[in-house]
C-alpha cells in the first residue's frame, strides 16, 4: 500500500484560500484546478480531498480523511470524535446572538420563551442550557439574518465577523457565545507511518507560524550602547554583532516577535539605534 495521508480541505469558501496557502508555505506542491475533488502532492505524501466544510468533521471522524482543516464552529456543532491538533489562526469569527436594533436588551433573560433562528442548534442549545434559558430554536441552513424581518424568529444566532451583515439587516449583536478560528483536526486512531507523516507536516506548520509571528531585525548602534540593545532584542540564542566600517559602531542582527519589537522601539532609538530594518521571516525552526 502506498504510504500517503489524506487531508480534507474546504473546496471553496472562506477557509479555502488560507488553508491552501498554509499548505503551500509548508513547501507542499499540488495542483488544484477548478472542479477537482481530489489531488495528490507531487513532493509530499499527502492527498487532498476538496469538500464542503460541513462534511469535514465527519469524514475525519470516519477515517475517510486522516486530517482536516475546518472552523471550530463547524467542528463543535457537528460533535464528531476527532483530535484537534492545532489552531491555525485564520478564519477568525464569533457566533453571536442578535436581535432587532430597536429592541431593548437587558440581558440573556431577554431570550426566555423567544424564538431564535440559527444554523448552529447544538452550540446554541448548549449555551442556553448553561444559562438556564428556555427558548425555541428554529434551525435554518442559510440567510439566518433575514429571519426576524420576515417574522420567522425574534432573534438569531449566527456567525459574525465585521458585523456589517447584522447592521444591514437591522440587527444588533447582544451576546457573543462562541469564538472560532480554523483548526487542524485528525482522526483519533492515527498511528505508525501515518503519524510520522502528520508529525512532519506539523513540524513544517509550526515553522511557518513561528516565522510569521517573528521578524528579523537589523540595526546600527554605537558600541557603548550594545549591552542595552542586546537586552532589548535578545534574539534566539543571542544577537549577531558585526563591526561597521566606521569605528565605534556595530551592526546588530536579531530575531524577535513583532509585538516585542514595537514595545521596545522607543528604547532602542533612545539607546542610539539607527538604520533599523525589520524583515519578514519565511520559516523558523528552533
Ligand atoms: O460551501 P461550504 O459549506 O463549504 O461553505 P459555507 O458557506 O458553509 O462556509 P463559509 O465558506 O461561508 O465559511 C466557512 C467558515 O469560515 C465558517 O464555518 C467560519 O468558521 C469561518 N468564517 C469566518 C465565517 C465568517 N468569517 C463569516 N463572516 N463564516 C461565515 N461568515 C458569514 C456569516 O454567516 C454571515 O452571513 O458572513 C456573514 C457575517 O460577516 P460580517 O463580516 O458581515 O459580520
Ligand atoms: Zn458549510
Amino acid at each position: 500500500m502506498e504510504k500517503i495521508i489524506r487531508i480534507a480541505v474546504q473546496k471553496s469558501g472562506r477557509l479555502s484560500d488560507d488553508s491552501l496557502s498554509l499548505i503551500k508555505e509548508c513547501g507542499i506542491k499540488f495542483y488544484n484546478g477548478t472542479g477537482k475533488l481530489k489531488s495528490t502532492s507531487t513532493n509530499f505524501p499527502i492527498e487532498f480531498l476538496f469538500l464542503r466544510d460541513d462534511d469535514i468533521p465527519g469524514y475525519v471522524a470516519d477515517g475517510v480523511a486522516d486530517l482536516g482543516i475546518v472552523g471550530e464552529n463547524e467542528l463543535v456543532e457537528k460533535n464528531k470524535s476527532v483530535i484537534t491538533l492545532k489552531k491555525l489562526g485564520f478564519s477568525k469569527c464569533r457566533l453571536s446572538l442578535a436581535i432587532p436594533k430597536g429592541q431593548e436588551y437587558s440581558g440573556i433573560q431577554y431570550f426566555e420563551g423567544k424564538n431564535i433562528a440559527t444554523s448552529y442548534p447544538k452550540i446554541l442549545s448548549d449555551y442556553l442550557k448553561a444559562k438556564n434559558i428556555k427558548a425555541d430554536i428554529h434551525e435554518i441552513s442559510g440567510s439566518v439574518e433575514i429571519a426576524p424581518s420576515i417574522g420567522l424568529a425574534e432573534g438569531i444566532c449566527d456567525i459574525v465577523s465585521s458585523g456589517s451583515t447584522l447592521m444591514m439587516n437591522g440587527l444588533k449583536e447582544v451576546e457573543e457565545i462562541f469564538k472560532s478560528e480554523a483548526v487542524l483536526i485528525a482522526n483519533t486512531s492515527l498511528e505508525g507511518w501515518k503519524s510520522e507523516i502528520v508529525e512532519k507536516l506539523l513540524f513544517r506548520m509550526n515553522a511557518v507560524q513561528k516565522g510569521k509571528s517573528n521578524k528579523y531585525v537589523l540595526l546600527n548602534a554605537p558600541n557603548e550602547s550594545l549591552d542595552k540593545i542586546i537586552s532589548l532584542i535578545p534574539g534566539m540564542r543571542s544577537p549577531t554583532i558585526l563591526p561597521l566600517a566606521q569605528q565605534g559602531w556595530s551592526s546588530v542582527h536579531s530575531v524577535i516577535s513583532e509585538d516585542q519589537f514595537w514595545e521596545n522601539i522607543e528604547e532602542l532609538r533612545a539607546a542610539g539605534a539607527e538604520g533599523i530594518l525589520v524583515v519578514p521571516i519565511e520559516k523558523m525552526v528552533i
